[in-house]
């Protein structure tokens, strides 16, 4: 049998109407709920084919008008504090109380073990052979810990497909953050007492995008200084945040299963505040502004890399500032006229 690749690109060849076909079938495959058809469209959306660009756009058009009401929920925290962990134990929760969860991992270990769909799938046990469950791990696009291009389309596809909640994990390493807080609408951080992870270690920038702490690894020996640890941070919470409520901070375990529950109560407590109050859609309507910034953005550079003329000119006045002939403004406004319509010049 051919492979989902192999019938898109014929589909491509032999003209608009099958492309479209193909698009709808797997568009209403998605929708339907098959988990295989979430997975391929996923594959189509991450692809970085100039090819592909047609079919990605009709599939994110299908995919826009069944999204948009999961809660999308990043957790965030350095590598090894217990993200997959915490994730399994909230996933099996939600679960249970019958919402599909969708879980995407972002570069989880893959740098540091060779290998990030077995380590956290295996991390994710019960909850990967849920049958309301569905994990991902999403590829970086080469950044450490950094946000895959395409998470805010696989967010989509999965709405798209029903998930009611949709998990992002990633590595905490400084601007994952702010993008990760961009594509969610609450933010988790996992932090961990000593080992390095103290209230200096943290950077101020990550204490301001956080929407709910969890003290992880709060058990066996380390049940004290994980205590004193959540103390510090929450005194913290409250001077960044003046008279604003500051940020939960709970002790958990998600080895002995503990502060699960409570952790759960504080998330859903944020959600129906921000969706009492108004915050909820504000949030959503400056993501899209966000989104349509970054799409703009990413297609203008795209449209330089495949332009010859304009990528060695980039590269001839790169050179030019790096020697010091002249002042990176200065190159850029040279650069960018040529960008514009001759009588806008
Ligand atoms: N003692 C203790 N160990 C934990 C707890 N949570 C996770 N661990 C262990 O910590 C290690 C890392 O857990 P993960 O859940 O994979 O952590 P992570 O943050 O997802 O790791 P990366 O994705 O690699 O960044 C594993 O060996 C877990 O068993 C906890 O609450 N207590
Ligand atoms: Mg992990």
């Amino acid at each position: 049998m051919k492979d989902h690749k192999a019938r898109l690109d014929e589909a491509a060849i032999k003209g608009d109407e099958s492309t479209d076909n193909r698009v709808n079938q797997l568009a209403n495959q998605v929708i339907e709920g098959s988990r295989s058809a979430l997975a391929q469209a996923i594959t189509l959306l991450e692809s970085s084919r100039a090819s592909d660009v047609d079919l990605k756009s009709a599939l994110l058009e299908r995919f826009q008008r069944k999204s948009g009401s999961a809660i999308r929920l990043a957790v965030t925290g350095a590598p090894g504090v217990g993200k997959s962990s915490l994730i399994e134990l909230l996933g099996l929760s939600l679960v249970k109380r019958g919402q599909k969860i969708a879980v995407l991992a972002i570069d989880p270990s893959s740098s540091r073990s060779g290998g990030s769909i077995l380590g956290d799938k295996t991390r994710m046990t019960h909850l990967s052979k849920s049958a309301g469950a569905f994990i991902r791990p999403s590829p970086t696009s080469g950044v450490l810990g950094g946000v895959a291009d395409s998470t805010r389309e696989t967010i989509m596809a999965c709405e798209a497909a029903g998930y009611d909640w949709v998990l992002v994990e990633t590595v905490g390493v400084g601007q994952s953050e702010t993008t990760v807080a961009s594509l969610t609408d609450i933010v988790l951080f996992t932090t961990i007492a000593g080992s390095g992870d103290s209230l200096q270690g943290i950077k101020r920038g990550i204490l301001e995008w956080v929407d709910v702490v969890a003290v992880n690894k709060s058990d066996g020996n380390n049940i004290a200084a994980s205590a004193s640890f959540a103390t510090e941070l929450s005194a913290a919470l409250h001077l960044l945040h003046g008279s604003d409520t500051p940020p939960s901070v709970l002790q958990t375990s998600a080895l002995s299963d503990v502060g699960i529950d409570e952790l759960l109560t504080s998330i859903d407590a944020i959600i129906s505040d921000r969706r009492r109050t108004g915050a909820w859609d504000i949030r959503r309507n400056k993501q899209l502004a966000q989104w349509f910034d970054h799409a703009v953005s990413n297609s203008i550079l795209k449209q330089i890399k495949q332009n010859e003329s304009l990528s060695s000119l980039k590269e001839k006045l790169k050179n030019d500032v790096a020697l010091g002939n002249v002042h990176p403004f200065a190159a850029a406004q040279m650069f960018v006229r040529q960008l514009l319509p001759k009588d806008e010049n």
